[in-house]
């Protein structure tokens, strides 16, 4: 794939397309406007403004290697080996342009409409903002046989630009450390963050060599190098392997155009598993477009026009026979779909929705042309994905009458409730919970030493079902899924109504250890699938049981963590005993209630889902077969399950 007829690699930088606009007091005075948050995200964006220049340069052809570093104190130090940022003197602004770069809001040949770029990070704005929201930051240009330094403190230049003398290299390393007056929460990176994005940038742009170093803790480096030749292809590959599914056919498949004016490229790599879930990723600009938009729909509406004609060119469809739907299409399908062009458009709430007509089309005819062709030319592979697609139709068919059974079922015997249920006495949804609670003795206890006036019990037993690996009709028959959804009263996939909805709170209550953390894993999953509005409305908890409890004098003290123990260690001193729970059964009802039920004490975990269709990857991505223990897990998700205090 050549991406050098969207950046313009030939064309010599002019100083004086470069727009001057504002000054940087608006990015500190309203952060969020120009990061997103001043919280983790907002913070790792900054790691992303200056990347992505990098990798503009690499994509205009100049740079081979970018190099990020988390250093000792959380400093952040990213260097490539391109042209180096123009230090010359800039005409409108009567100051070195490398200056005007990291001071000027919206400084720069991309913002100008003359130059452009193709990557660039969610609001665009690049290394003013950067500056802008640093403690200090410094760069060093390595142009024309000098080198080049300059440091600012929170936006303003604190030296004027210095000729440090010769060098034989090019390049830009820029160093900085994020303010803790603006990122009050926290400046502390977290390593699998910036992998998981670095990675992703590898990716998206093919043969861009990205190292990642953790040096903050000397005894434990840790290093990633990330440099993909196959681009997207090798995404899809990834992602396969990461799942543990079996695929379909043996290669990914791959296609890419380029707008007939020029003006835009797409590409496109996909491949089927075994698997009935789908993973749609698609990025305009190096942007993740979490809820799709024109090119995700030219997409899906060529796949199921061609896949169709495909059918009926050789007769599996048969004159009778209905088309299949676009899902029959996309079950078990992972497609890495990126475009990129001159002034996207991002709308919606998020600005995660790509509206460029153009490109729907640009993808729509890509896919339509290409894949027709392709799947003549590979007729295994044809045939192993219309198989597929049969197959997902047939099952689509058999969930609908077993939802028609579990309906009538239902109206017959007037809903009647699981029997192992232990319900509450109020009906009304504003004040009830229900505590989810895997093995018999822990139900026991939960039972005993609940409120009965609002919380519901029900002990889960039977075997779970993998809800990543099966399909609707499976969870309607699947012993331990089915109390649940009775219970809930509010219908699962297609048929959900969270209007019918019969606790406020659903709390997950599993012991903390890996066969917990598996149950907590498989049931989120569960809900993310075929009851996501629960979780993206905040219904859904984790219960927070303690680890130990330490007694002296007759007075107990829990802890919920490790830190939480040896604090009470220092605080007790001597003659406590101390006691490790294995598990929920072992607490009697009232300990359970006092520690993990009574919401005047409780400690719980809200799921939350920024955005549902993000979880839904990650899940797909991180969760798949893994069982994961609980601390990992609650801390890799930290992203969408939030610390409440309840
Ligand atoms: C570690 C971060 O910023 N590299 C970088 C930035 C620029 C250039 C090269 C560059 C661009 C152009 C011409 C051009 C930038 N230049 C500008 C501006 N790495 C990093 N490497 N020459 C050099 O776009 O034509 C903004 S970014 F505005 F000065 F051109």
């Amino acid at each position: 794939m050549e991406f050098s007829k969207v950046t313009q690699a030939d064309n010599a930088y002019d100083e004086s397309e470069i727009q001057v606009l504002e000054g940087l007091e608006a990015v500190r005075k309203r952060p969020g406007m120009y990061i997103g948050s001043t919280g983790p995200r907002g913070l790792h964006h900054l790691v992303y403004e200056i990347v992505d220049n990098a990798i503009d340069e690499a994509l205009a052809g100049y740079c081979d290697k970018i190099d990020v570093r988390i250093l000792p104190g959380n400093i952040i130090s990213v260097t490539d080996d391109g042209r180096g940022i123009p230090v010359g003197i800039h005409h409108q602004v009567g100051i070195p342009t490398v200056t005007v770069v990291f001071t000027i809001l919206h400084a720069g040949g991309k913002f100008g409409g003359g130059g452009y770029n193709v990557s660039g990070g969610l609001h665009g704005v690049g290394a003013s903002v950067v500056n802008a929201l640093s403690e200090w930051l410094e760069v060093e240009v390595y142009k024309d046989g000098r080198i080049y330094f300059q440091r600012f403190e929170r936006g303003k230049a604190a030296t004027e630009l210095e000729d440090r003398g010769p060098t034989d290299r090019n390049g830009t390393t820029v160093r900085f450390q994020a303010d803790p007056e603006i990122f009050r929460e926290s400046t502390e990176y977290d390593y699998d963050t910036l992998q998981t994005r670095l990675r992703e940038q590898a990716f998206l742009n093919a043969g861009v060599h990205i190292e990642l170093r953790d040096e903050r803790d000397a005894a434990n480096p840790r290093e990633d190098d990330f440099v993909y030749t196959g681009g997207i292809k090798s995404f899809v590959e990834y992602i396969h392997k990461k799942k543990a599914v079996e695929v379909i056919h043996p290669d990914v498949i791959y296609f890419s155009a380029v707008a007939p004016d020029d003006s835009a490229t797409a590409e496109v790599a996909m491949q089927y598993n075994d698997s009935y879930t789908d993973l749609l990723l698609s990025f305009a600009n190096n942007i993740h477009t979490t809820d799709g938009g024109t090119h995700e729909d030219g997409f899906k509406r060529a796949l199921t026009r061609v896949m169709n004609d495909y059918g009926r060119k050789f007769n599996i469809l048969k004159d009778s026979d209905k088309n299949l739907s676009g899902d029959d299409f996309r079950e078990g399908l992972t497609v890495v779909l990126s475009v990129k062009m001159k002034e996207a458009q991002f709308e919606g709430q998020t600005k995660a929705r790509l509206g460029n007509t153009e490109i729907g089309t640009l993808v729509n005819n890509m896919v339509g042309e290409k894949l027709s062709t392709y799947l003549e030319e590979n007729p295994a592979t044809g045939r192993a994905i219309f198989d597929k697609a049969m197959a997902a139709s047939h099952a689509r068919e058999a969930a609908r009458k077993a939802r028609e059974m579990v309906r009538r079922k239902s109206a017959l015997e007037e809903a009647s409730l699981p029997g192992k249920l232990a319900d509450c006495q109020s009906r009304n949804a504003e004040e009830t919970e229900i505590y989810i609670v895997e093995g018999d003795s822990a139900g026991g206890s939960a039972k005993g030493g609940r409120d009965r006036r609002y919380q519901a019990i029900l002990p889960l037993w039977g075997k779970m079902l993998n809800v990543e690996k099966a399909r609707l009709d499976k969870v309607y028959g699947n012993e331990k899924l089915q109390p649940i959804v009775t219970a809930l009263g509010c219908g699962v996939g297609d048929d959900f109504d969270i209007a019918k909805l019969r606790y406020g709170k659903i709390i997950i209550m599993a012991d903390a250890d890996v066969d917990g953390s598996h149950i907590r894993t498989l049931l989120l999953t569960f809900f993310f699938r075929f009851m996501k509005p629960l979780v993206v409305e905040g219904h859904v908890y984790l219960a927070q049981p303690p680890l130990f409890r330490l007694t002296k004098n007759k007075k107990h003290y829990y802890a919920y963590t490790d830190k939480e123990r040896d604090q009470y260690m220092a605080q007790l001193q001597a003659g406590y005993e101390i006691q490790r729970y294995k598990g929920l059964g072992e607490m009697d009802p009232d300990q359970l209630w006092e520690t993990t039920m009574d919401p005047e004490r409780r400690m719980m975990l809200r799921v939350e889902v920024e955005d549902a269709e993000a979880a839904d990857e990650a899940f797909t991505i991180l969760m798949g077969d893994k069982v994961e223990p609980r601390r990992e897990f609650i801390e890799q998700n930290a992203r969408f399950v939030e610390n409440l205090d309840v």
